[in-house]
């Protein structure tokens, strides 16, 4: 079972991934021609050389991007921790890195170190910073690996020592507390060369988790695919990275935004399940955040917010084999809470057998009537009466004070 051994990642339910490089410029299309694909891809999917790609650093000039702002609005987004990306595959380092000229300090006209305006951000309010690597894919050194080609001819050793590992140690090192380092497409990465990347992120920062995808089996807490949704509890500690339109890089012609109910619903599913909802902003060429992320984030913050003792610091709920047709169940500390996604009479919580102290509404702490009792079947239920004006409302959420520490639910009855 993976254990990150920080409470602060199994407490924060909810983070923001910041996919944010030199494809952020071209949005999608490069001389009129428009991946199908993700963004962030763009150079390897149009099959622009490395010598013409690198000319964009040219015109990188992120004179939307405030990082102050954009971390206070995550915090009340409800966001708990950001990974941004440090360097993605494209293998252009979006902060000062001494051992690539290939960075945003160096290469563009802007001279900003943009990790350091957010570390500075994140330690401002208290939000914790991870760092996503693509430690394997690097499109721009001639001996990284680029997935789908042909990678025989590569030295994957010198990469990894001329740039790989250099840079994973300077930002352990010059960037303040980094909480999580996210790996990403180990591809031909040995399981001595994970390895040793571990051992140099705990060398540096001891505290550091490791995601999943460093390869190998070495990550301390499991990342599931993108926008993959356990349908049951997984034991130990997991994440969702996920998108809010259909790609993690920007592009201007992908609209296909996932509305704010629908993100609430997916955060509340994955923490009643034992994870965390990592999800995505991909900022403009101009750092500017896309104003219907915004507006979708806002939304959700507002609801987590409104209900985030139902959410921060949940654990798993036990598995109850039957389905809950109105919402979704979180837990923590002999409570259970009812987020409620869809208008009911009354909350009707079956197959359980908690006896319960109280029940009342997160947000106003209105006290609610409720019913304990056992179908003719002997099979335990709550019910739990609203007041009238709730019978026509969603997106609320009950707490039920237990009498035990955690919910317990009854196999299926043979
Ligand atoms: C990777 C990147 O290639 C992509 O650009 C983005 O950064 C995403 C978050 O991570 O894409 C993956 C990697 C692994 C899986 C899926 C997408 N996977 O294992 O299912």
């Amino acid at each position: 079972m993976k254990d990150t051994k920080q409470q602060w990642f199994k407490d924060a339910k909810f983070g923001l991934f910041i996919h944010w490089g030199l494809y952020s410029l071209l949005a999608g299309e490069y001389k009129g021609e428009k991946t199908d694909h993700i963004a962030e891809w763009i150079m390897n999917h149009l099959d622009i050389p490395a010598e013409e790609y690198e000319k964009l650093a040219e015109q990188f000039d992120p004179v939307n991007f405030d990082a102050d702002a954009l971390v206070k609005q995550a915090r009340d987004w409800g966001m708990r921790y950001i990974v941004f990306t440090s360097k993605h595959h494209e293998g252009f380092a979006m902060y000062h890195s001494q051992c690539s000229p290939y960075n945003v300090a160096d290469a563009t006209p802007c001279k900003r170190d943009i990790l350091k305006e957010l570390q500075l951000a994140c330690e401002k309010y208290g939000m914790k910073l991870g760092l996503y690597y693509s430690q394997a894919q690097d499109w721009h050194d001639p001996d990284g690996y680029v997935a789908k080609k042909d990678n025989s001819q590569k030295n994957y050793r010198e990469y990894l020592d001329r740039k790989c590992l250099p840079q994973l140690r300077e930002i352990l090192t010059n960037y303040g507390e980094i909480a999580l380092i996210w790996f990403d497409t180990p591809l031909a990465t040995t399981p001595e060369e994970s390895e040793e990347m571990a051992r140099l992120v705990k060398e540096l920062q001891p505290n550091c988790i490791i995601s999943g995808r460093i390869g190998n089996g070495l990550g301390e807490y499991m990342t599931t695919g993108d926008n993959f949704i356990p349908r049951h509890p997984f034991e130990g500690d997991w994440e969702v990275p996920a998108t809010l339109n259909d790609t993690w890089g920007f592009n201007k012609d992908d609209h296909n935004w996932k509305d704010a109910y629908e993100i609430i619903q997916l955060l509340v599913k994955i923490n009643s399940r034992g994870g965390n909802y990592l999800l995505n902003i991909g900022p403009d060429g101009t750092g500017r955040v896309p104003e219907e992320s915004i507006k979708i984030l806002s939304q959700v913050g507002n609801y987590v917010k409104t209900n985030e003792e139902a959410i921060f610091a949940t654990k798993r709920v036990p598995v109850n084999p039957y389905e809950l047709t109105w919402g979704e169940l979180t837990c923590k500390d002999y409570h259970l809470y009812a987020h409620v996604f869809h208008k009911v009479p009354r909350v009707e919580i079956l197959n359980i057998e908690n006896k319960v102290k109280r029940a009342y509404l997160l947000e106003t702490g209105q006290e609610l009537e409720f019913i304990v009792g056992k179908t003719c079947e002997g099979d335990g239920f709550i019910n739990v009466e609203l007041p009238e004006e709730y019978k026509e409302k969603t997106y609320y959420c009950i707490g039920l004070e237990l009498e035990e520490e955690t919910p317990v639910f009854h196999a299926i009855r043979e």
